[in-house]
């Protein structure tokens, strides 16, 4: 007999907890439709300094090992690169990337001559990263010698679609 009771005012009181949680997720849900997904795009489209500064949760994983100063900081989305330099020094190069989505992207260094927007990816790419998802950050360390290059991203189409910038190594 009591341990029926007990039983069954047990088995309420769980009803009533996922009934609970249920209610608090379609609460929280609506919260994060209604607000959260269009303000944190926007906020996070601003580039170099504010965005790192506004953007992200994942700070940590941006900060790169400081590799004698000789780094470049990229913020690609859909179709775009950023860049907070376009010139820096021969020698090794560290490109700190961040997609901000929404399709994933990577980073390529091609010499200028083999690659543009109208044509793609015409010649070898020297290095490229990881392809990341949105939300991501990655980083690759390239030696480069002074020249022309551009920095791509190698995802098919992407270059044609805009993404495309010019490095010049000195
Ligand atoms: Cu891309």
């Amino acid at each position: 007999m009591r341990s029926t009771t007990t039983k069954r005012s047990v088995g309420g009181l769980v009803a009533f907890v996922i009934g609970l949680g249920a209610t608090m997720v379609l609460v929280i849900g609506a919260l994060v439709v209604g607000s959260g997904a269009p303000a944190a795009f926007v906020t996070a489209v601003p580039v170099a300094g504010s965005s790192a500064a506004a953007g992200s949760a994942a700070a940590g994983s941006d900060q790169p090992a400081p590799a004698g100063d000789n780094a470049i900081n990229f913020v690609e989305k859909d179709f775009a690169i950023a860049m907070d330099k376009s010139t820096i020094k021969a020698g090794s190069i560290t490109f700190n990337i961040k997609n901000i989505g929404p399709s994933p992207h990577n980073i390529g260094i091609t010499k200028e001559a083999d690659s543009s927007k109208g044509g793609g990816i015409t010649g070898p790419v020297i290095k490229d990263s990881a392809t990341i998802d949105p939300g991501k950050t990655t980083s690759i360390t390239v030696d480069l010698q002074p020249g022309a290059y551009n920095v791509v991203c190698t995802v098919p189409g992407h270059v044609q679609l805009g993404m495309i910038m010019k490095l010049t190594v000195q």
